[in-house]
């Protein structure tokens, strides 16, 4: 079994006090806390190794590009890849759908093309494809949701037509905390013959996730949402599909030969990597990895899984609570009352309790829900019962300030 207070020990910041009460920090969905194994992977990657990757001749270049190629290896494991050049480092999830979005256009996409996703996806699945819409008139298709909050499958097999050339879908709603069937929408556009790319920001710190077996041609996520550093995150694309898509950026890196008159471009995953990388942001997410594999996805997910259950149950004891969904991951969305969300985040920091309060960076979610946000407490490792328990009794607490 998972022991959360071991684990809490190698997480320095949570050991602090926030107005004068011991930190419970329960915004794990917006970003996870680094364990000192990565930080001081950081600092000693900076301390021995620190040269710029693929470019020296000299020792510290060559261990850094070996770390740095190390780290993609990891990488590729974690999320069982076929092939390490299908894992391309970027900045986070954003960056990565951007890219697909950019990158799928030059080659793939028409006017009046249509894409399909969700009406649960964080604002960046929407707004790359609405700049595509802008440039190049495709049209976004937004597959529904049941009355339970789930994506209404049936509606999604509808919106296929012989015009559909892309599914991008999340693997875990970071408002809801529902996990989609998405091994069934994998198979479903498979059957349209249209690729898929799943955003699994919220999905891989919390459940293992196996490409190749999900068959998913586009895999992404952000390291920071991973006990990893910000600033470096994956995309995973299927091999056919990266070589056929045109680079992103350019610059150095990227490319074989550049002459005036014609550049040609690097193999796979330099082609989508173009200027210095964050070589050592990728090494410290590897590291990052290291310590998820120690403690095991398995373990984790029923950890996490198990103190999401026990605080629903706890949360719905508050008069006026209103749930959003079933949540089944790591997050729960909640309203109590006619508490606004704002107020309800204002009062629990003073308690000391990190929650998110808002949109969550899903607006068409919340206007479809019609509320002004929701209250969203989100669980990593290093959470306890305890923590759940001073959550329940800060948001009593609360309420009663408002009866
Ligand atoms: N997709 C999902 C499902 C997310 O939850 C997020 C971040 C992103 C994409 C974007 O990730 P980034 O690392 O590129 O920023 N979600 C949140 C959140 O729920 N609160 O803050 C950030």
């Amino acid at each position: 079994m998972l022991d959360p207070y071991k684990i809490r020990k190698e997480f320095p910041i949570l050991e602090q006090l926030v107005h004068g009460k011991q930190l419970v920090y329960l915004d794990n969905a917006a970003t996870t806390q680094k364990p000192k194994c990565v930080i001081e992977t950081i600092s000693d990657a900076y301390c021995t190794i620190n040269s710029n990757v693929h470019r020296g001749i000299h020792h510290l270049s060559q261990v850094a590009t070996e770390r740095f190629e190390e780290a993609r290896e990891k990488v590729r494991s974690f999320i069982n890849a076929q092939n390490r050049h299908e894992i391309i480092f970027t900045r986070g999830t954003t960056e990565s759908i951007n890219l697909v979005a950019t990158s799928f256009d030059n080659t793939f996409l028409n006017e009046g093309d249509e894409i399909i996703i969700s009406t649960m996806e964080h604002h960046s699945n929407i707004v790359p494809w609405q700049m595509l819409q802008e440039r190049l008139g495709v049209v976004l298709r937004v597959i529904p949701l049941n009355s339970d909050l789930s994506l209404n499958i049936d509606a999604y097999k509808a919106l296929f037509n012989e015009k559909t050339r892309l599914v991008s879908i999340t693997h875990v709603s970071n408002v809801l905390g529902i996990t989609n069937p998405i091994k069934e929408c994998i198979d479903i556009a498979h059957s349209n013959n249209v690729p898929i790319l799943i955003d699994g920001a919220q999905s891989t710190p919390h459940i293992a996730v196996d490409v190749q077996e999900l068959d998913a041609d586009f895999f992404v996520f952000s390291g920071h949402k991973l006990y990893a550093p910000t600033g470096i995150g994956v995309l995973y694309g299927k091999e056919q599909f990266l070589n056929a898509m045109q680079p992103y950026h350019g610059g150095g890196e990227m490319i074989q030969t550049v002459r005036f008159e014609k550049t040609t471009y690097n193999e796979l995953p330099y082609k989508f990597e173009a200027g210095t990388p964050d070589y050592i942001g990728a090494i410290a997410l590897g590291r990052a990895i290291d310590f998820i594999n120690e403690i095991g996805l398995t373990e984790i997910a029923k950890h996490e899984q198990a103190l999401t259950k026990y605080t629903v149950e706890r949360l719905k004891e508050i008069p006026g609570m209103r749930i959003f969904g079933s949540p089944n991951g790591a997050a729960i969305s909640f309203l109590v009352g006619n508490i606004h969300p704002a107020d309800m985040g204002t009062l629990l920091d003073h308690l000391g309790i990190a929650i998110r309060t808002g949109h969550h960076c899903a607006q068409p979610l919340i206007d479809y829900l019609n509320i002004p946000g929701t209250v969203r407490a989100s669980f990593a490792i290093y959470n306890t019962t305890e923590e759940a328990d001073i959550l329940v009794e800060g948001i009593k607490r609360v309420s009663r300030m408002f009866e």
